[in-house]
């Protein structure tokens, strides 16, 4: 049981979670180094609240017990749980399985020593994992963590692996209780410093893992593709050649000599200025193969990552379209990847917007692994200072059926590639700068577990968890609260921002805050085209990019054409006049003004519902979450104005309520 300290929130994971099993007697069954944290786990609950830790045969209350003649039903990570007469069992065939049918337990509190019929759980997809945008060494424009709103790295400090790793193992703890088993430890642009990491510092690597294992957490590595000329001194990087070949065998071989349960490589290749495979005439499927087979000795895996885009675009140039490129560079690839080899794929076309449509690449490949990556550290969405609860996003992309309404859904389509997710967390005592930003982190894991899990359901989970509502004077309005003010926080989030899929309008650079035109004349290939008559891409087959006819029917049908297009998605696919009449009955322009208002006065309200909470909550963690609601509504109404008064001036519609724009 990892020690942080008191000044260090326990997310989740507070003594009060742990009351209903550290109440009662149990017994842990079994051997193996996860069956230790159990056990450590569960001396820790009794120690808490008097329960007591059954070594004999004497009589019991919870029994975790592995037995390894039930693997086929449990797999290596799922276990049986039985309910009878206020007696709880967990059978699990392989440690891992018992770990996470521990945390199980403890979120069922009190429900679990309630009568139920037995259940099984095992993970969707056996691949769950997080990627920290880390920088070992403080870099000039992006900081430590690149896109990270939660203070330092909890991995490196000074330019070194942080000599203290409790925060770390305390971290893999809540990643373990939510179901994720993964995860990389730098930034996937990999500057020189961070190569080394492969090589010369991998001790330093070894040490992070060994503060994750515990809990069940495999390690990875960002690498970069041009490692064999960057700390390997070659002189190419070319997959095809003998040496560069055998000089990757013998990094990865190693890599696992010091960290022998290492989970492999992950890749950003030729994309926004990292290196790769075209630099030497070939193809993606070449590069992800090269690391496949160097890895493939030890078990381990390459996640290679489709973000490859062209990030120097002429934006006067109509012919190129940022959206279609993932697709035009893989779809063709598929069946050339190895066995061990995952290809990435971002969730929506462009880059982590508040609102676009599933990637098409996602469907495209049959006979490739696919991972789908998340961002839960809020890049477009509010940076950790706005409430903007991503679990109903993320559960429509997982629910998403690319072929139609026979066909699998996203969730079953990842099953051998896994779910991946950029983290939020930080050094911050919060973990994630702003409290309410830790339900993304614990929604991420439960539906990278169980892609078909209600997000209204993991509210509640989380919710109970985290701010113990039982234990506090009025269990319903805190109940109620929480709910009002995270439950709907992505669309409120999404009606003060760029309107209608059509993305961006951000602050360059940092993408914080608005700034309508901030990305219209940039090379980075994210444009809304508003002009006096009308807004929005044409990505249709007939008139536009063409990126409409990636997907395969019934969705190239859906949205090739602005009559079935879905609303919230019609500026990504469609240029249309002001004047263009919604499905919802009202015109783009007057979606614009209602929307922005409309955002503004959610954000104002939900400010006032959590100024009603302060009683039921430690001090600290309201006034944490009470002084980032002040910048949301400042911010919040810093988006309508600028949105609302662009548009106005662009189209000379006023509005139709004759509110105030400015
Ligand atoms: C790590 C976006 C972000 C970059 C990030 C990139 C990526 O472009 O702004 O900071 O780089 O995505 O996913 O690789």
């Amino acid at each position: 049981m990892p020690v942080v300290g008191s000044e260090v929130d326990p997310a989740w994971l507070p003594d009060e979670a742990l009351h209903a099993l550290g109440s009662r007697r149990v017994r842990v069954e079994g051997e193996g180094d996860l069956v230790d944290t159990v056990r450590g786990e569960v001396v820790h609950a009794c120690g808490l609240y008097g329960g007591s830790v059954v070594e004999d045969d004497g009589p019991y209350d919870v029994l975790l017990r592995r037995q390894p003649q039930s693997g086929e039903a449990h797999g290596p990570e799922g276990f049986t749980l039985e309910r009878a007469g206020g007696r709880v069992t967990v059978t699990a065939a392989a440690p891992a399985g018992l770990l996470h049918g521990y945390f199980h337990v403890v979120r069922l509190g009190r429900a679990a020593f309630t009568d139920a019929p037995p259940e099984t759980h095992r993970p969707a997809l056996a691949l769950r994992m997080l990627n920290h945008w880390d920088n070992v060494a403080v870099h000039p424009v992006m900081g430590q963590v690149e896109r990270g709103y939660a203070g330092g790295s909890l991995f490196w400090q000074d330019g070194r692996a942080r000599g203290d790793l409790a925060r770390v193992r305390a971290y893999a703890r809540l990643l373990a209780s939510c179901g994720v088993n993964a995860l990389s430890v730098n930034n996937v642009n990999v500057h020189e410093t961070e190569a080394h990491l492969l090589t010369d510092r991998v001790t330093e690597v070894a040490a992070i893992a060994d503060a994750l294992r515990p809990y069940g957490i495999r390690t990875h590595l960002a690498v970069s593709f041009a490692a064999p000329v960057v700390v390997g001194g070659l002189d190419t990087a070319d997959p095809l050649d003998d040496g560069v070949r055998a000089w990757w065998r013998e990094a990865a071989a190693h890599v696992y000599a010091h960290i022998p349960d290492f989970g492999g490589f992950l890749v950003k290749a030729d994309s926004e200025g990292q290196p790769g495979p075209f630099a030497y005439g070939r193809t993606h499927a070449d590069g992800a193969n090269l690391l496949a087979d160097a890895l493939a000795p030890h078990g381990g895996t390459v996640h290679w990552r489709a973000f490859v885009y062209d990030h120097r675009q002429d934006w006067r140039d109509r012919t190129t379209d940022r959206a279609r490129a993932a697709h035009d560079h893989f779809a063709p690839l598929d069946g050339r990847f190895r066995d061990n080899a995952v290809l990435q794929v971002k969730h929506g076309p462009i880059d982590f917007q508040v609102r676009e449509p599933v990637s098409p690449v996602i469907g495209a490949l049959p006979r490739t692994r696919v991972a789908v990556e998340l961002q839960v550290t809020q890049e477009y969405t509010g940076q950790q200072r706005h409430v903007c609860a991503l679990a109903p996003m993320w559960a429509d992309v997982l629910r998403f059926r690319p072929e139609g309404e026979h066909g699998p859904t996203v969730g079953e389509l990842t099953a051998s590639g896994g779910l991946v997710a950029v983290s939020n967390v930080g050094d911050d005592p919060f973990w994630t700068g702003h409290p309410l930003a830790q339900f993304n982190l614990y929604a991420f894991g439960r539906l990278a577990w169980q892609p078909d899990a209600d997000p209204d359901r993991l509210l509640t989970e989380w919710t109970e968890s985290t701010f113990t509502p039982w234990a506090t004077a009025d269990p319903d309005r805190l109940r109620a609260g929480l709910r009002a003010v995270l439950r709907d926080s992505w669309t409120t989030y999404e009606k003060y921002t760029a309107p209608l899929g059509v993305g961006f309008m951000v602050q360059p650079g940092h993408h914080y805050g608005p700034s309508v035109d901030g990305y219209e004349y940039s090379p980075w290939g994210t444009y809304h085209f508003a002009d006096r008559d009308g807004i929005g891409v044409d990505r249709s087959a007939a008139t536009g990019t063409g990126y409409a006819a990636q997907y395969a029917k019934p969705w190239s049908q859906t949205y090739e054409s602005p009559d079935t297009c879905p609303d919230e998605l019609l500026l990504f696919f469609h240029h249309v006049p002001y004047d263009h009449v919604l499905h919802s009955g009202t015109t783009v322009i007057q979606h614009i003004y209602d929307t922005h208002f409309e955002g503004v006065e959610e954000a104002e309200a939900a400010q006032e519902v959590w100024d009603g909470l302060a009683d039921l909550m430690p001090p600290a963690r309201h006034a944490r979450v009470a002084e980032r609601y002040a910048e949301q509504v400042r911010s919040a109404r810093e988006w309508r104005d600028q949105i609302n008064s662009y548009f106005l001036r662009a189209s000379g519609v006023p509005d139709a309520h004759g509110r105030r724009v400015f």
